[in-house]
Order: structure tokens, then sequence, then C-alpha cells
């Protein structure tokens, strides 16, 4: 039984999303996995039994039998290869350059939008935080603008074929209205991909996991009532 440890979030949907696409090629059965949820607004990652998981406090991780992998790359390589799905051999390098230009790239800088779009202003009222704001935001844009020019060349973003790489970045382009990107369609070829994504049934199920578990974090963050007690959790208090 694989145990997918997650949040609702887009580094969480990535796992969501492969177990989703697997049950909906019948290469994986509902009852070959459960999802746990970690409600990262109460500190459920900062717990011995996670850290025991994943030692950086972060979602998503896996533990299957007696092994467990953290860091959602890494996550997504274990299950694609184990179900033999969504990797192909053949695109190997591809598939992991763009994997790797995720995690290091595309989910830092846009975690970090989302970090001064979201709580900044409400952790600090008397900061100017337009400088990292515009700079957060203008990486992301560059980022995106890459995908734009390589889904120029291929269907997918590692190659013609659906792999992991498309699933570890949908969930940070969901999002692109907020984090500054007001209209698609000036990226022709990132908007025909995220519109072929959206509507696949198995993205939409991953992406609706535990979607009604409140954490109060991203764009929840501002309406939320205990807001400074997650924003303590997330940014100042926490152990790790
Ligand atoms: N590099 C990590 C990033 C994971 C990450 O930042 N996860 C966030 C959720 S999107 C998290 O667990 N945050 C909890 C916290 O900040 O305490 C990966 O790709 O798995």
């Amino acid at each position: 039984m694989l145990e997918v440890f997650f949040a609702p979030t887009p580094n969480g949907w990535k796992l969501s999303i492969l177990v989703e696409e697997l049950v909906e090629s019948g290469k994986m059965s509902r009852e070959d996995f459960k999802v746990v949820g970690v409600n990262l607004g109460k500190g459920e990652q900062f717990t011995e039994e996670f850290l025991s998981v994943s030692p950086n406090g972060r979602i998503p991780a896996i533990r299957d039998g007696a092994k467990t992998v953290f860091e959602s790359g890494a996550c997504l390589m274990y299950v694609a290869e184990k179900w033999k799905a969504f990797f192909p051999e053949k695109y190997k390098y591809e598939v992991l350059q763009w994997l790797f230009w995720q995690v290091g790239g595309l989910g830092p800088m846009a975690g970090q939008v989302s970090h001064f779009v979201n709580y900044a202003p409400l952790i600090d009222e008397k900061a100017d935080h337009t400088y990292p704001l515009e700079r957060y935001k203008r990486e992301y844009k560059r980022l995106l603008s890459v995908m734009d020019v390589q889904l120029g060349k291929t269907k997918y973003l590692a190659c013609d074929e659906y792999t992991i790489a498309d699933m570890a970045s949908y969930g940070w382009i969901i999002p692109y209205r907020r984090f500054g990107v007001e209209d698609l369609s000036e990226m022709p070829n990132l908007q025909r991909w995220f519109d072929e994504l959206k509507n696949r049934p198995a993205v939409r199920r991953g992406v609706e996991t535990l979607k009604n578990e409140n954490q109060n974090i991203g764009k929840n963050a501002k309406t939320s009532k205990n807001f400074k007690d997650v924003a303590n959790v997330l940014f100042k208090k926490s152990k790790m």
C-alpha cells in the first residue's frame, strides 16, 4: 500500500494527479494507495511521525512499505518507475531536465510570489514589499514564457508524450492571475497545454483531492480568522 502524504497545494497536487492518472489508465487500483492528509496550517508537518518520512518537514512525501521518499520530484519518479507509466525510458533525460527545472526553478519562484502576494503584506504591514513582489512576479512570468517556447516545439513539456514533468508544473500555473499574469493568451502554447490538462478527468480529480480541508493557506490566507496563528506555524515559530 502506497501512502501519499498530502495537502491540497501545488506541490501536493503533483502526486494526487499522478495516482489519479494511474487509476484512470488502469495501472493502479484505488486499493493500491491511500492519501494521508497533512494539515499544514495546524503544523502537522512538524510531528515526529511525519518528519520520519519527510525530514524537511514539507509535503509531498510517500511511504511504500519500509521505503520512504520525500521531495516531490523523487516521489514522482519512484511512483512512475514502480507503476511503469508517464516516465518513458526513451525520453528519460528530457523528462528529468523539465522535472528538475520545475523543482529548482518554477516551484521556488512561484512559492515566493505566493508568499509576497498572500502573506508578507499581512505579516509585516509596515514594510514596503514592492521590490520582492515585482522581482518574483517577473521571474515567474519569465519561467512561464520558457514553458511557452518549449510547448511550441513539443506537445507536452518534455516530449510529445504526457509525463510526470507536466504533472509537476501544472499546479503552479493554476494561480497565474493572482501571481501577476493577466492573460495566458499572450503565451498561446502554454494556454493550449494548460487547457488540455485542466480538462483531463484525472487532473480534475487530483486537484479536488481533500479540497475542502480548509488549511488557511494560499488564497485562503487573507480571509482566514486565525491567519496569524497559521502564519506563525508556517513562517515564524517553525522548528525547521
Ligand atoms: N522542494 C519541495 C517543496 C515542498 C513544499 O514546499 N511543500 C509545501 C507545500 S506546497 C509545504 O509542505 N509547506 C509546509 C511549510 O512551509 O511548513 C518539493 O518539491 O517537494
